[in-house]
């Protein structure tokens, strides 16, 4: 019997939003790969651009809502009265808007600023390129995103791993299964005895290490898979 359940959201899970995913076809970093601009050395070496670029897709926040898919997974997180986190790739607040709470952004968040003088992490909507204050010690010009780029921890590890240690259940949302740890999160589930299901648009990097992988837009597979959960309480 499912009571354990960890989830694993990507880009996928967001593209029906009109929030565009990294590697397809309209990839976000326009042409350029994620895996060469989304580092601290690209920051270090022109942060202007990075400033701008996480401006644009900051504001662009509160132009675009939750679809069916966030919408299903706020209403499992709300009807499930056993374990549930729900770790996100994803770095806009659509889960949020769904409905979700049991939930952990392990790429961190648009809507947050890292000061790089006083080390505080504090809620951010507006632009970064100015180069504002920073609201917990007041100095300008230290604000970053507040975002894991490639090199850096991702946010929650501990908490991501004993969960998925202990999950009866791993399903995978809407992700390429190109970028790691996420990518492997699969194997520490199967391994400890999750039963594991990936939910893609197409077949991901990482299909095979699943029991089960179910094709279709995320608006549709979510829903329907939230359904299946809760009609087996
Ligand atoms: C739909 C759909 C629809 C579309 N419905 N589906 C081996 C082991 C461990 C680490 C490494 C390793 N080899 C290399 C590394 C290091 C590196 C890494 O993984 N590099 C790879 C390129 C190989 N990883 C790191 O550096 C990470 N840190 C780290 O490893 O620290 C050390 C450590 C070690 C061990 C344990 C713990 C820590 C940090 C990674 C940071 C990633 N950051 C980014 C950018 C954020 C900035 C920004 O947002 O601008 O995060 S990269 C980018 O990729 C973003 C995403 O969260 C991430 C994943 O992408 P995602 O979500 O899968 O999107 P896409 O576009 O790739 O795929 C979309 C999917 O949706 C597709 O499958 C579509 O089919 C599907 N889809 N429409 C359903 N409607």
């Amino acid at each position: 019997m499912v009571r354990r359940i960890v989830i694993l959201t990507g880009a996928g899970v967001s593209a029906e939003s009109g929030v565009p995913t990294f590697r397809g076809p309209d990839g976000l970093w326009e042409g350029e790969r994620v895996e060469d601009v989304a580092t601290p050395e690209a920051f270090a070496r022109d942060p202007a651009r990075v400033q701008r670029f996480y401006d644009a897709r900051r504001a662009r926040l509160a132009e675009v809502a939750p679809n069916p898919a966030h919408i299903a997974l706020g209403r499992l997180d709300r009807a499930w009265p056993h374990d549930l986190l729900i770790v996100t790739q994803n770095v806009d607040d659509l889960h949020e808007r769904g409905g979700a709470v049991r939930l952990l952004h392990m790429h961190g968040e648009l809507a947050s600023a890292w000061c790089l003088a006083c080390d505080a992490r504090s809620p951010w909507r507006g632009p970064l390129a100015a180069g504002p204050a920073c609201p917990a010690c007041r100095t300008p010009g230290q604000l970053r995103p507040d975002i894991v780029w490639f090199g850096e921890m991702p946010y929650g590890m501990e908490t991501i791993d004993a969960a998925l240690m202990r999950a009866d259940l791993f399903v995978a949302i809407g992700t390429s299964g190109q970028v790691y740890p996420a990518a492997g999160f699969v194997d520490l589930a199967r391994h400890a005895g999750a039963r594991c299901v990936e939910l893609n648009l197409d077949p991901s990097m990482i299909s095979g290490r699943f029991h089960e992988s179910r094709l279709g837009p995320a608006s549709k597979l979510v829903p329907a898979f939230v359904d299946e959960m809760l009609s087996a309480l």
